[in-house]
């Protein structure tokens, strides 16, 4: 609180000294209670008996509160900034203006450090499983952003829902406590523990389930720097949609692979009666936590795990029939974007650059309203990129020359060495983010702006 805000809720200070809480000093006069508030702060989380970690987090728990949200219903939403540092928080997935986007970089403002607040205003959409998670710069500093606790499930419920399932379940895979390990030439970044939602694997609660019943698990990858793949001894998952979207071929496949920031809603029938582990097929990455126990009633004992089959997981695998020309339409307007690592000396990570530039060098694209665009992904590196783009959704054309149909997405992973096409229309004006979801890699300077004209 600054002096003159201070001085204008002097005559409060007599009633908020007799509440928990300080005045909050609000940036715009919060007119009507929100519907929703969230408050950053620090906590410490129990992951495991007597393994702590000491994080920041939304309203005290992690994952945050599970935001319900109707279709196109208006939503008010106050976040307040109770951390030492300034912070934001993105909802993402949605197509929202840019100021309530919650990205500064588009022109959301952030809530300054010990109390500072602000007030997100819009309409949901577009139904689907969406989340939100702190948008604010980590860099080398691995308790900020989302190496944090602050992220939380955002549910969209559509007008009509024709999904039929007798348990639902939000699952959030994380990993916790990031260090940064020195390499030869370039660093990575490792984590002592990983969990789904706040719990090492063995810790939380089991799933409960009885044979015959269908789960439906709306599963979100969390982590600020992981793909993570999940199995479920002797279950396979009826995928039925990704990012929220409901996919045109629900298929059953082995594995559930997810980069960071991507979602995918999955039924699982139960009709293998044991005590199971749904948990990461990387055997160290299990052991560190990512896992939970799926139990079925009257079924003791210790819970079984064996590795899948096969990973089996591709977008193709999800697509509508592929037309018989695959050529992009002649209005289509083509956006080709090379990715590329920059050494940056030894000792330090790689810079990022998207043709060339690395933000905040970067210039905005301009788009027109109204357009339709093709997005040509070139990853000229060795890793694997989990590219967002804000406010919009787009749908997947191609992956390493293999041609996908109908899957809409907000997050894809782009092969390393490979082109990936995705088309979107400009149908939301404003300034729109576009970078790599991996943290390292987006604070490494790998963002840049779509503007429109
Ligand atoms: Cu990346």
């Amino acid at each position: 609180m600054n002096r003159r805000q201070f001085l204008r809720n002097t005559s409060a200070i007599a009633t908020a000294a007799a509440l928990k809480h300080p005045p909050l000093a609000w940036a715009q006069a919060p007119p009507t209670p929100a519907d929703h508030t969230i408050r950053i702060a620090p906590i410490h989380l129990e992951i495991a008996p007597g393994k702590i970690v000491k994080t920041t987090a939304f309203n005290g728990r992690v994952p945050g509160e599970l935001i319900r949200l109707q279709e196109g219903k208006a939503v008010t939403i106050d976040v307040i900034n109770d951390t030492n540092v300034a912070d934001i928080i993105h909802w993402h997935g949605l197509h929202i203006p840019s100021k309530e986007d919650g990205a500064t970089e588009e022109g959301s403002p952030a809530s300054a450090p010990h109390g500072g607040s602000q007030r997100f205003n819009f309409i949901a959409k577009p139904a689907g499983f969406r989340w939100y998670h702190s948008h604010i710069y980590a860099g080398h500093n691995l308790n900020r952003s989302l190496y944090t606790g602050e992220f939380g499930f955002l549910m969209i419920d559509p007008a009509s829902n024709p999904a039929r399932y007798d348990q639902e379940h939000f699952l959030a895979l994380h990993d916790w406590n990031g260090f940064i390990v020195p390499g030869e030439s370039f660093q990575e970044i490792a984590y002592n523990h990983s969990t789904i939602n706040d719990k090492m694997l063995g810790f939380g609660e089991p799933i409960r389930v009885t044979q015959g019943q269908r789960i439906l698990l709306h599963v979100l990858n969390a982590s600020p720097t992981l793909m993570h793949t999940l199995a479920l001894p002797g279950h396979k998952f009826l995928v039925t949609a990704l990012d929220g979207n409901p996919v045109p071929k629900p298929t059953l496949v082995n594995t559930l692979r997810l980069g960071p920031a991507e979602r995918v809603d999955a039924i699982v029938l139960m009709d293998q009666p044991g005590v199971w582990v749904l948990g990461e097929i990387d055997d160290d990455l299990r052991k560190a936590g990512m896992g939970l126990v799926i139990e079925y009633a009257n079924k003791t004992g210790a819970a079984q795990w064996s590795a899948p089959a096969n990973d089996d997981f591709h977008y193709e695998t999800f697509s509508a029939p592929i037309p018989s020309n695959t050529a992009p339409p002649a209005d289509e307007v083509q956006i080709p974007l090379v990715f590329r690592p920059k050494f940056n000396g030894p000792g330090d990570f790689d810079h990022w650059t998207i043709n060339g530039l690395s933000w905040p060098k970067a210039k905005p694209i301009k788009l027109t309203e109204g357009t339709r665009y093709r997005l040509i992904f070139d990853n000229q590196s060795n890793d694997i990129h989990p590219v967002h783009l804000h406010r919009h959704t787009f749908e997947l054309k191609s992956i390493n020359n293999n041609p996908v149909q109908g899957v809409m997405k907000d997050v894809v992973l782009t092969p390393t060495n490979a082109k990936t096409e995705v088309a979107f229309t400009a149908d939301n004006p404003g300034l729109t983010l576009f970078h790599c979801h991996q943290q390292e890699h987006m604070d490494s300077g790998f963002m840049m702006l779509f503007d429109y004209a």
